[in-house]
């Protein structure tokens, strides 16, 4: 009679987990729409849209150990932010896959720097983004959503990194790659060659057994996910990002998707957001299914 208003079919128990579904909602550096801290419980009411049933990978969400450990407490100070995702992430037990709900794209380098701390190895890092967030500092401090891959890059015991859909950044950001190193493909790169032929470079680039994904909604198109802080147009497709999802998640060790800002949604956001997620669960199960 009474429903939970978690993340649709998360109804285990932690200890049971084999995922757990994180909300961060956090959104103190915003510099063009804010809002991102309302993501997380917008997504999960999304959430309540879909069947328990992915028919593509033939798994039921409703069968699973999924848990629904509801929102940190993140205040609106960036360092405090950082500091308390990192802590929460240590209490996580090691078997559960996490999926962080955003929140601004500064909740992930707290994110991988907390799963780098737990001992799981080189990680492979793919950020899928419109924007380089190479910045050393965005408007007086270093954990800004436009700082998110520089201070990923500067996390001691990730393996490799890479970034697609990139089409934003500043002149001394694409020198800062360039100069660097730095593997990024464009939305453009996707556009000609196909986002198949740039998973394939990617993850020959990454060349790590485990991986984590972090997908800033504004990698797709506004005319796909219009409720983002920065929406960029000449983005990737649904698709485009739901091809990504299945490629990765057979490997990956964790997902966040961020930059939601629901106040700008009519649910398309939101919708897409959750549906993702669930998506990565189903094809994460599957592959477990068939170990
Ligand atoms: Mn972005």
């Amino acid at each position: 009679m009474f429903q939970r208003c978690g993340f649709a079919d998360a109804d285990a128990d932690l200890q049971d987990a084999s995922y757990a579904v994180v909300g961060l909602p956090f959104d103190g550096t915003a510099s063009f729409r804010s809002g991102a801290r309302d993501g997380p419980d917008a997504i999960r009411l999304a959430s309540f849209n879909f069947e328990s049933y992915d028919c593509n990978y033939d798994i039921d969400l409703s069968e699973l150990a999924i848990c629904d450990l509801g929102n940190m407490d993140l205040g609106a100070d960036p360092v405090y932010a950082e500091e308390t995702i990192k802590e929460g992430i240590a209490l996580l037990p090691r078997d559960a896959v996490p999926i962080f709900l955003g929140g601004e794209h500064s909740i992930t380098p707290p994110i991988v720097d907390g799963l780098v701390q737990k001992g799981l190895g080189s990680l492979g890092i793919l950020v899928l983004d419109a924007h380089l967030d190479l910045r050393d500092a965005f408007g007086c401090t270093r954990y800004s959503h436009a700082c998110a891959s520089r201070r990923i890059l500067e996390t001691k015991g990730i393996g490799a990194y890479a970034c697609i859909g990139i089409r934003s950044g500043s002149r001394e950001e694409f020198s800062f790659a360039k100069e660097g190193g730095i593997t990024y493909y464009t939305s453009r790169d996707v556009d000609e060659r196909g986002i198949n032929d740039v998973l394939d470079r990617a993850l020959e680039w990454l060349n790590c057994e485990r991986l984590y994904l972090s997908i800033d909604l504004d990698v797709l198109d506004p005319s796909f996910a219009p409720a983002v802080g920065n929406p960029e147009p000449f983005g990737l497709s649904s698709w485009d990002v739901s091809r990504a999802v299945d490629r990765i998640a057979p490997q990956a060790v964790g997902l966040d998707i961020n930059e939601l800002t629901p106040a700008y949604d009519h649910g398309e956001t939101a919708l897409l957001a959750a549906r993702l997620a669930r998506q990565f669960i189903a094809a994460k199960a599957k592959v477990s299914a068939v170990r």
